[in-house]
């Protein structure tokens, strides 16, 4: 019998978008046009383009399966998307026709595009990059599948209550959440706890609590092209087997209760408290996501082929950081266990699936587990990675002959204190490739923590720089500008982010630089709007918008800023008839709520926004806003607005920042300090369209290694000397002088680790440079201009396929 399915492609022209969108209001949403509210709409709007996705989606899919290619499995814990339908418009050239398609239904398509919350999946840079990957991956038609978390909650909300941050749940999952695709058949149990038996061979693992993962899709549409790829999320479910068996019994409420603890593993995202707390929770986690990932992997790699041989041709498995590392026993014990395989199989395949980007050097961000806690939760695991470490250690001993110490160095399992499991260490040894972000951090990765590993095993490491979406950051964020370029060197930058070399020669052609102008001005006023309506103050669009938006952070320094802002107005009150280049200074950026120092910072400053901005004496020269619940939405209406970009993190400790390569690409200049993707954005941009200052990472280094006296600097400093006592005397806080003293004894007396007062002077001497080039419009927006046009390199695009071409060794599908 021939079966017959049939259904209609829907058209993209705005009759028919109208009737989709009015079909779905009133069949899938169910209400009346008249009662119906901007969400319904919101909703209605993204069923009908979310329709016009799945038809590419089923190709991309049928064509990745019928072309056999190798698929690239991305695992990350974080994945901070933002908002979808806006970036769905885009991809899909709809965002006229479907403005058009509501306009004559009287509904506005900007106002209801304000009404999606985020998904706030991630804490930040190491989040939103995987979010950049896969529009990119996408794009690129690299056959790339997304696993990460389902959070009930995501990153926190934060408001400011008396100049503190105040965190509040992110409930972005209470409304209808039409734009996943529920998949309850798609379903894997996650084993917890539970014992070992051995019977010849094989390991059985018995006796455990059991979690189910349920599946959620995402469609990740490529822009411009048929080519869509999938991120998949877990979401646990209580295991029904336990349940029964209580229900059975007659215990309602435990049964309840049991369902509810197995169901809060998924709950809530962790944010970045910066130091490793061995926090069981997050344990379970980071076991729950990877097993159901590895499994749904093996699962599909075998619907297609009869046994493993293929399985390092057709999968690649990607770390994103240390988080996912548990894929790595997770694969052997499946392999195994499972599968039956011996142990020299199972760790060859391995060896030659998986790789993994390091994200940060900071000694406190490395993940380690307790020996005990790991013990309780994954015994079958825990042995396997002693038996990894096992066998990688006699091969060092073998290469290594005499040299005792490495051996306790590069052990999986510190044996220093309570015994850890080093997270970081079995990536490296399973990885076949190991990435750092920028050029600076994978030299760094090499010489500092990875030392022993880059003499062990030199070809495994490598460096690809970060980038960012052109789509969502500039084709998206900054409409003004984007059609500008558009008019000079056509759309197609949007792909190939290094036609905009192009623009290069248009420095000389002073009415492009006029609308570049105008375009700034636009997107400033829109910032101004925007402050004016939710926090209540005015600023004027003409002053210098000098914008520090990232995670508060001691080593991202945003208090050095803040003693700059500080000698600002000091040198205000005291030359009031000088005239200075009128500044307003923005933050914005989310604390973790364990984090002591960072949530002071954000208190100072907002306690010293209180005084200027109150000061008359000041009036319009200086203004400092504190914009609350940095978001990715949020960053599309900050970062356009930026004249200045603040990227002064201590030399060596920012991995590479993406945030540097977001405003310079939307025609801001950067001040900032030898780090990070600074150094290759100065490198792309030119040197005299930059302002770098301060200490370079060896100095740095240097200063460390013992001669480093903040306390010299600052006798020696009238200027800072003036700022610190203000922070440290209750100038900002008179109602509790003590307030900041913590501060003030961090950098003076005990130690300044991220050396501030080092890089202060210069600092302040680059910031009067960037006065005196404020003065000169044409000059300023000339460099600009030459930041935009140097920024082709910084497209995620150009990240992915060096990931493809050296790392994942895959290639894009045909369609
Ligand atoms: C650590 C932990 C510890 C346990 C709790 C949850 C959690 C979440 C994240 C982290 C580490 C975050 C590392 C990170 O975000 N690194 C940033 O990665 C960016 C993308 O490569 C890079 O641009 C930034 O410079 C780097 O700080």
């Amino acid at each position: 019998m021939t079966v017959s399915f049939e259904y209609d492609s829907p058209g993209n022209d705005s009759d028919a978008l109208k009737h989709a969108i009015a079909n779905k209001l009133v069949f899938f949403i169910g209400k009346d046009p008249i009662v119906a509210l901007p969400k319904d709409w919101l909703n209605a709007t993204f069923l009908a383009v979310r329709d016009r996705l799945v038809e590419r989606w089923m190709r991309t899919t049928r064509a990745q399966y019928s072309q056999d290619l190798k698929r690239v499995y991305y695992l990350s814990m974080e994945f901070l998307i933002g908002r979808a339908l806006s970036n769905a418009l885009l991809a899909l050239e709809l965002f006229e026709p479907v403005k058009a398609a509501l306009d004559e239904m009287g509904v506005d398509l900007n106002e209801i595009l304000d009404y999606e919350p985020d998904a706030a999946l991630g804490n930040g840079g190491l989040g939103r990059l995987a979010a950049c990957f896969l529009d990119s991956m996408a794009t690129m038609g690299v056959p790339g599948f997304a696993y990460g978390i389902r959070y009930d909650f995501g990153m926190f909300k934060q408001r400011i209550m008396d100049g503190q941050q105040v965190e509040a749940p992110d409930t972005w999952l209470s409304a209808l959440n039409v734009w996943e695709f529920p998949r309850d058949e798609v379903q894997y149990v996650v084993q917890f706890g539970g014992r070992i038996e051995t019977t010849g061979n094989t390991a059985h693992w018995l006796d455990t609590q059991d979690v189910l993962a349920m599946a959620y899709d995402y469609i990740i549409p490529g822009y411009q092209t048929t080519a869509t790829n999938t991120l998949r999320l877990w979401s646990a479910r209580a295991s029904r087997s336990i349940n029964l068996h209580m229900f059975n019994q007659g215990d309602y409420f435990a049964a309840v209760e049991e369902k509810n603890h197995s169901e809060n593993v998924s709950r809530v995202l962790y944010p970045d408290d910066s130091t490793q707390h061995g926090k069981e929770l997050r344990l379970r986690q980071e076991y729950f996501f990877v097993s159901a990932s590895l499994q749904d992997i093996v699962h599909r790699y075998l619907f297609m082929h009869e046994d493993f041989t293929q399985l390092s041709d057709k999968v690649a498995i990607h770390l994103n950081d240390t988080h996912p590392v548990l894929a790595v026993p997770e694969l052997m014990r499946i392999l195994m266990d499972e599968h039956h395989l011996d142990w020299d199989s199972a760790w060859g395949y391995t060896q030659n699936i998986f790789s993994y980007t390091n994200h940060t050097l900071m000694s406190e961000a490395l993940e380690t587990w307790p020996v005990e806690m790991f013990a309780h939760w994954l015994p079958r695991h825990l042995k396997i990675i002693f038996d990894i470490n096992e066998r990688f250690l006699s091969d060092i001993k073998r290469r290594f002959a005499g040299d005792t110490d490495l051996i306790r160095r590069v052990s999986l399992v510190d044996e220093a204190g309570e015994r850890k499991i080093r997270m970081a260490y079995i990536a490296v040894v399973a990885s076949y490739k190991v990435n750092g972000v920028s050029a600076l951090h994978s030299q760094l990765m090499k010489s500092t923590i990875f030392a022993d590993f880059a003499r062990i095993y030199p070809e495994r490491f490598t460096n690809v720089t970060n980038g960012i979406t052109p789509r969502r950051w500039l084709a998206q964020a900054n409409r003004p500008l984007a059609a500008l370029i558009d008019e000079k060197i056509g759309k197609t930058w949007r792909v190939n982010l290094d036609e905009l070399a192009e623009l290069k020669p248009l420095v000389e052609n002073e009415d492009f630089i006029a609308n570049m102008i105008l375009a700034k001005r636009v997107n400033k006023e829109r910032l101004v709007y925007y402050i004016a309506t939710h926090l209540g103050g005015i600023v004027s669009a003409d002053a210098l918008f000098d914008i520090q938006v990232k995670r508060i952070h001691e080593y991202k320094r945003q208090l050095l800023n803040l003693l700059h802002v500080i000698s600002r107005y000091n040198f205000i009150i005291k030359n009031p008839d000088v005239a200075i280049v009128p500044r307003v200074v923005i933050f914005a950026g989310k604390a973790a709520s364990a984090y002591k120092i960072a949530k002071l910072l954000i208190h100072l400053i907002n306690d010293v926004g209180t005084k200027i901005n109150h000061d008359e004496r000041i009036g319009d020269k200086l203004k400092v806003v504190f914009i609350p619940n940095y978001s990715v939405s949020l960053a599309e209406i900050i970062i356009p607005a930026a004249d200045l970009s603040e990227q002064i993190s201590t030399a060596g400790t920012e991995a590479s920042g993406t945030g540097n390569m977001k405003f310079a690409l939307n025609a801001a200049l950067t001040i900032g300090t030898l780090d990070g993707a600074n150094i290759e954005i100065g490198q792309a941009v030119g040197a005299d369209n930059i302002f770098i200052f301060g200490n370079n990472s060896d100095d740095v280094q240097r200063l460390r290694q013992g001669s480093y006296n903040p306390r010299a600097i600052y006798e020696a400093d009238p200027v800072l000397h003036e700022v610190l006592n203000q922070i440290g005397s209750g100038f900002f806080s008179p109602e509790e002088p003590e307030r900041y003293r913590v501060i003030f004894d961090l950098l003076v007396n005990w130690g300044d680790h991220y050396q501030l007062l080092a890089d202060f002077a210069d600092y302040i001497k680059v910031q009067s440079k960037v006065d005196a080039l404020y003065l000169n419009p044409l000059e300023w927006h000339k460099k600009a201009l030459l930041n935009v046009a140097g920024m082709g390199r910084f497209s995620s695009d150009r990240s992915i396929s060096e990931y493809a071409r050296k790392i994942w060794h895959s290639s894009s599908v045909k369609l």
